[in-house]
């Protein structure tokens, strides 16, 4: 088992650079010029940026011979709102030639490579990070190498929990309910978080469908003529529709009473149960599976899925229409249930959001103008970053792909679609709010430069989820500024930012090492499994009880406050909703090149 340990910090100590034109044999510091680590397309914005302590104003690019081939000045300043810290810009866009190369500023290096596929492995390792993340079958060897397991959670004897209890299932019966991905470091299935990360992945499907389905993915699946992505969502289909009861509804979760230690799956011991069945997860099941009829329709192998998911969707949003107000309240049912259940949560008390969303996809699935009318009646009034728990802008995402984009709705035109404009002005109000702050930013992104843009999972919600919208915004105007705008995203989430990690694991020089992830602490392997998105910097810091004997945080500062140790769960956990944000990001900005 590993212990806590951080990382070889020897990556990032003085590293000796032998050949080097401009300071010969002088020990340089790797940690002080922040860039994307994994790559650079090379016509795309290209930043470097100086952390306090570089002595220089003049930067250069030296090949793998140490000859140099760009110089360039240092072009602007920022001051951090948070530490004071003041990082400087330097940027080397015009230079185009592929290959790897050292960034050197005085006493500091770091290197940058400049490629045409320059995010395509990071891309596909982010969508095989599902395969890993597979209940109930065996991880096979040829598709995941050294990190193949045993099957475990089968999920075939589940227990319905007393808060679920019916008539026709009363308390202790049993169902089956197997597959599906684990949410996240832990060994739970949640129907609120499965059906947004499937949501999201299914609308960054819609935005580059063709690049898409030419991916093939290292999976079971990828001999069929099904695009591998979606038979890798499907795997988390077919589990969920196993949670919804016989009247519709769907059972919030499926769960052990308690979090599991940090040990493997097959030793896991917990009687697992589904519980209370509730508005939310009803409502995103019924997104959800409208979604999947429409897209999984095409293929023969999944003919009877889709038809069998549409009805399942009108199911469930029947039941929630009859039950509009069932919220998830653990504490309240902990004062009335045995067994106590002290997992994940994902409580939501508003379901205008939940509403819109599945009666719009319930709408582009079958086309009934009822589901428009509900639609309408519970459009926001403002675009917000889609997240589990307001989910209203995957509608709108809907909405403008759909309306906006004459190729997605059978050569329809903006002017024709009026409802589908209003939601494309709103989101793009939001989203060119956020890029005029990039000229003034400390990482020359839209992301990072407020207090709010840090908290649990923002890696994946605010970073990568903005990107997202960048990419919806750029498929509606083809606009150029907005997929510029996502990429800056993309260099801040790989290694342009205030830790200098790169947030991805298994990619960059520094690497996250130690996520909050039950697989990947009890495998007795060294670097954690490959492709995952750690939480990212949280000032609450929710886990400072269970991190203080280790040192705490490293820092307090909003941007900074981030611990690459496996205790911190609000730091440092992945999860299949942001994992699903990722791959929506680096897959659209690959299949953008
Ligand atoms: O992503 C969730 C975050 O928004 C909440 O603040 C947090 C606390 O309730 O829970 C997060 O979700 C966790 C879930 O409840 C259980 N599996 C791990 C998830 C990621 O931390």
């Amino acid at each position: 088992m590993k212990n806590y340990s951080v990382f070889a910090a020897a990556l990032f100590a003085v590293v000796l650079i032998c050949g080097c034109s401009t300071k010969m044999n002088t020990p340089l510091t790797y940690d002080l010029i922040k860039v994307n680590q994994v790559g650079y397309y090379p016509q795309s914005e290209k930043v470097a940026v100086l952390e306090e302590g570089v002595e220089a104003d003049q930067i250069q690019l030296l090949d793998a011979k140490g000859k140099v081939v760009w110089t360039g000045m240092v072009s602007r300043q920022a001051v951090s709102p948070w530490s004071g810290k003041t990082r400087r810009i330097v940027d080397f866009s015009d230079f185009q030639q592929l290959g790897t190369y050292t960034l050197v500023a005085g006493n500091a290096a770091q290197v940058v490579t400049i490629a045409e596929h320059a995010l395509g492995d990071v891309a596909k390792a982010a969508m095989e990070s599902f395969y890993l993340q597979r209940t109930g079958v065996a991880i096979e060897e040829q598709y995941a190498g050294i990190y193949a397991r045993p099957a475990a959670h089968f999920d075939t004897c589940i227990l319905v929990h007393p808060s679920a209890a019916t008539i026709s299932r009363p308390a202790g019966t049993i169902i089956s309910s197997p597959y599906g991905w684990y949410d996240a470091g832990d060994y739970n299935k949640y129907i609120v978080n499965s059906g947004f990360a499937v949501g999201q992945m299914l609308l960054g499907y819609e935005l580059a469908s063709e690049y898409y389905d030419a991916q093939s993915l290292r999976i079971p699946e990828n001999q069929n003529d099904v695009p591998d992505f979606l038979d890798e969502i499907y795997f988390n289909l077919r589990w969920m529709v196993t949670m919804q009861d016989e009247d519709g509804g769907l059972y919030h979760k499926l769960t052990e009473p308690h979090f599991e230690g940090f040990i493997r799956p097959v030793d896991c011991q917990q009687q697992r149960y589904v519980v209370k069945k509730t508005t939310a997860a009803s409502l995103d099941f019924a997104a959800t599976m409208a979604m999947a009829s429409r897209l999984y329709a095409a293929y023969p192998e999944y003919a009877a899925f889709a038809d069998d998911a549409l009805k399942r969707a009108i199911h469930a949003f029947e039941w929630a229409e009859a039950n509009p107000n069932i919220e998830y309240d653990q504490n309240a049912l902990n004062a009335q249930y045995e067994p106590h259940i002290t997992t994940g949560a994902y409580d939501d008390k508003h379901f205008e959001d939940e509403f819109f969303w599945a009666a719009t996809e319930l709408f582009f699935a079958t086309g009934d103008i009822r589901y428009e009318d509900i639609a309408r009646q519970y459009v926001p009034a403002e675009f917000a970053l889609p997240t589990w728990g307001e989910v209203s802008g995957l509608a709108m995402y809907e909405w403008i792909i759909k309306g906006v984009h004459p190729a997605a709705n059978g050569g329809a035109k903006i002017a024709e679609l009026p409802f589908a404009k209003e939601q494309l002005v709103k989101m793009l109000a939001h989203l060119d709010e956020r890029i005029a702050e990039v000229p003034t930013s400390c990482y020359n992104a839209p992301y990072g430069n407020r207090e709010a843009d840090f908290g649990w999972g923002c890696n994946g919600e605010f970073l990568a989820g903005q990107g997202v919208a960048y990419l919806v915004a750029y498929r509606a105007t083809e606009n150029d500024a907005y997929l510029h705008a996502a990429m800056q995203d993309a260099d801040y989430l790989l290694g342009r930012n205030a830790t200098g990690y790169c947030y991805v694991t298994g990619f960059g020089q520094k690497q996250v090492m130690n996520p909050h992830q039950r697989l990947s602490f009890s495998d007795d392997i060294e670097a954690p499994l490959p492709g995952f998105l750690a939480g990212g910097p949280n000032p609450k810091q929710q886990d400072l009880s269970e991190v203080k004997a280790l040192g705490g945080y490293p820092s307090n500062f909003a941007d900074e406050s981030y611990l690459d140790l496996t205790p911190s769960y609000a730091s440092n956990e992945i999860a299949i909703n942001w994992n699903a944000y990722l791959v929506a990001l680096l897959w659209g900005i690959e299949a953008a090149q």
